[in-house]
């Protein structure tokens, strides 16, 4: 028959066909990309992966500080060409590195089950039990990250905040075998996948410190007209975790917000509701805006495909979710962000940006 021996664009025309993963070179990247690939194995018995590390430009400039050399595509602007020339077929990244506005043609094809998003205190030994509020006055808390510094400025006046940068292993080598820094915040999920959960002195619930747009979820992408390798990868998508960071990148973007500006948020969805709180913070933090708004998310509806196949929520293609709901959690996160921009937001925002770029 004619068709037989012929690609044909179902599943098993990537069976024979190895599957190739892109990620960064760093220890985190690796356990993050081996995981999904673990994953995507056991979804995928009968196809075969292989992880191809790149080292991109954020990984090589070392001495300054992330908000500083400019734009989060430094991480993924590499990645993204080997997809291009199709080197590999999926990349493997931290949700939170991603901009909210993707380079035409590439999609996020899936958002796996979100970890703790929570931000984590690391204390030097010497501190070994203490709390950010229990810590002598002026002491020394390194992070680079401008959000978290602007909310613990405001929360912990007595402290003191420094950039400290390097990789997860670097910071933590940083912390121990210097005494500049009395303890380092980072992301709790970052540290547990580490394995360093043990140094983890103290969780920072969103009162002291809301989170990054995106904290703690892995994703995947892709070449956005893939669809074989889309469908793929869908089924890693977490539906919960989908919704929650479609409505945190709406806020984001509509904020044009990103690693230099301090944003950050907490979701939270429960019976069908997804609740969101979003806030900006001047970079010291003494001024701030912060709101909470909620809607209702139906899951209910039929899926299938149709019209919508190729429809993308910040970037994020997930034709298995419902619609419906994607489109309630993203018109929440606009929303949200409407709000504080009516009240002043951009202003916070334009100022932070401008004594950042000093
Ligand atoms: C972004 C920020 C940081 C990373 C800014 C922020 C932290 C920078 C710093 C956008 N990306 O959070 O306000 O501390 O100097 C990053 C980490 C992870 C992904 C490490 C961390 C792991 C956790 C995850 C760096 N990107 O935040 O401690 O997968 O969400």
């Amino acid at each position: 028959m004619a068709m037989e021996g012929q690609q044909r664009p179902d599943k098993n025309g990537l069976k024979n066909q190895i599957i190739r993963v892109g990620t960064r070179k760093s220890q985190l990247a690796r356990i993050q990309t081996d995981s999904v690939v673990q994953m995507l194995q056991e979804h995928h018995s009968h196809l075969r992966f292989e992880i191809v590390a790149m080292s991109t430009t954020g990984d090589k400039i070392l001495d300054t500080a992330l908000s500083k050399i400019g734009e989060k595509s430094l991480f993924t602007k590499e990645l993204e060409n080997a997809l291009q020339r199709k080197e590999v077929d999926l990349v493997v990244h931290s949700l939170k590195d991603l901009p909210t506005s993707l380079p035409p043609g590439f999609t996020i094809g899936a958002v796996c089950k979100r970890e703790s998003p929570y931000d984590a205190v690391v204390f030097h030994p010497r501190h070994a039990g203490k709390t950010l509020s229990s810590l002598p006055e002026k002491s020394v808390i390194g992070t680079s990250s401008l959000r978290r510094a602007a909310q613990l400025k405001r929360m912990f006046p007595q402290l003191e905040f420094r950039d400290i940068r390097g990789n997860l292993n670097t910071r933590l080598k940083k912390l121990d075998e210097k005494e500049d820094f009395s303890a380092i915040v980072l992301a709790a999920a970052g540290l547990r996948r580490m394995g360093w959960e043990s140094r983890i002195g103290q969780i920072l619930s969103p009162t002291e410190c809301l989170y990054a747009v995106g904290q703690g979820a892995l994703a995947v992408e892709v070449r956005a007209r893939d669809q074989e390798i889309l469908d793929m990868v869908s089924v890693l998508h977490d539906g919960e975790t989908v919704l929650r960071c479609i409505a945190e990148r709406a806020f984001m973007k509509h904020l044009e917000g990103g690693c230099s500006v301090p944003v950050a948020v907490t979701t939270l969805l429960k019976d069908f509701q997804l609740y969101m709180t979003g806030a900006v913070y001047s970079l010291d933090g003494s001024d701030s805006l912060r709101e909470t708004m909620q809607t209702s998310v139906n899951f209910s509806q039929e899926n299938g495909d149709g019209p919508n196949d190729d429809i993308q929520h910040v970037g994020i293609t997930a034709k298995n979710i419902p619609h419906l709901a994607q489109e309630a959690a993203e018109k929440l996160g606009i929303e949200l962000a409407g709000l504080l921009l009516s009240r002043g937001a951009g202003h916070i925002l334009s100022v932070a940006r401008q004594l950042n770029d000093a």
